[in-house]
């Protein structure tokens, strides 16, 4: 595909939107926080998914303005939401930021001035990384540290598909550690003798277990059927993402959940 230029322009025509995932209770099923996922609206090809152009927007830089938007955006909607219903109906909202952003001077400023413009608390925002990211070195420690002092969340990831490293977990300022959707995969299947199902619950396990540690919080992603949610209660998850537990979707539909829940 014939992506950079494409997407520049995307970006000054206004074509990215954003969709919103639950991220939910495991018991009792309430939303305590969304997941901002960029999407392309582009008028010939329809909606675009990420995983076709943020690798592109990545390789050009293009992601750097990109996910400025994306911020902006988050925060904007966050904010709405906030005060149309109050935070017991929304505790907060998560955009990916993308290691290239971390290396942008201007990073610590921008995520400032887009929480300060829409009035949104800073502990209501919750940027999530991945760990290779967050490896890569010192100026991004730096980085995350500042973040930290706001009184920004930082969410590690994917986590457990990358380099994990209890040094990473312990030197770097995370709230929150999502295992990542390839432990929860099948680890609903336990009939003896699938060692891939009890490999899955034994990394889960441990990673709340470390968690629980060092006082970060959870969540499990990629929930497609309700045997994996018990399960990963069973295990002690209490916060969980994915398909089962709702679909990512438009702030709109979104902003009907919350009006029936109030
Ligand atoms: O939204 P899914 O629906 O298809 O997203 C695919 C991938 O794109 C995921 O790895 C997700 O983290 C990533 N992604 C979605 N939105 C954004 C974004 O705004 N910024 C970055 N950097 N990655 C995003
Ligand atoms: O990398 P990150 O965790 O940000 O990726 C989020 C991606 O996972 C998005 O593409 C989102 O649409 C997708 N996703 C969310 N829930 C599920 C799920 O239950 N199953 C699958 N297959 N993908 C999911
Ligand atoms: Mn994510
Ligand atoms: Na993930």
């Amino acid at each position: 595909v014939r992506l950079g230029g494409d997407l520049r322009r995307a970006l000054d025509n206004g074509e990215f939107r954003l969709f919103y995932q639950p991220i939910v209770a495991l018991a009792g099923g309430r939303i305590v926080g969304v997941e901002a996922l960029v999407r392309w609206e582009d008028p010939e090809r329809g909606l675009v998914s990420p995983a076709e152009f943020i690798p592109a927007a990545e390789r050009t830089g293009l992601i750097v303005p990109l996910g400025r938007w994306v911020l902006r955006e988050t925060c904007r909607q966050a904010a709405a939401w906030l005060a149309e219903f109050g935070p017991d109906v929304l505790e907060k909202a998560a955009p990916n930021v993308s290691v290239r952003q971390l290396h942008d001077p201007d990073f610590v400023a921008d995520v400032a001035a887009a929480l300060a413009d829409h009035g949104l608390p800073p502990a209501r925002l919750v940027l999530e990384l991945t760990e290779s990211a967050v490896l890569r070195g010192h100026q991004v420690s730096e980085v995350l540290h500042e973040l930290h002092a706001m009184g920004v969340r930082l969410a590690l990831d994917d986590f457990g598909t990358g380099e994990s490293s209890l040094s990473l977990l312990r030197a770097f300022p995370a709230a929150i550690v999502k295992l990542d959707k390839s432990f929860v995969d099948g680890i609903e299947l336990d009939d003896p003798g699938t060692p891939a199902a009890d490999a899955r619950q034994a990394v889960a396990r441990a990673v709340v277990q470390l968690a629980d540690a060092l006082g970060l919080d959870t969540v499990a992603e990629g929930i497609e059927n309700q045997e994996q949610a018990d399960r990963l209660l069973r295990l002690g998850y209490t916060v969980g993402q994915g398909y089962h537990l709702g679909r990512p979707m438009p702030a709109e539909k979104l902003t009907e959940i919350f009006a029936a829940r109030q």
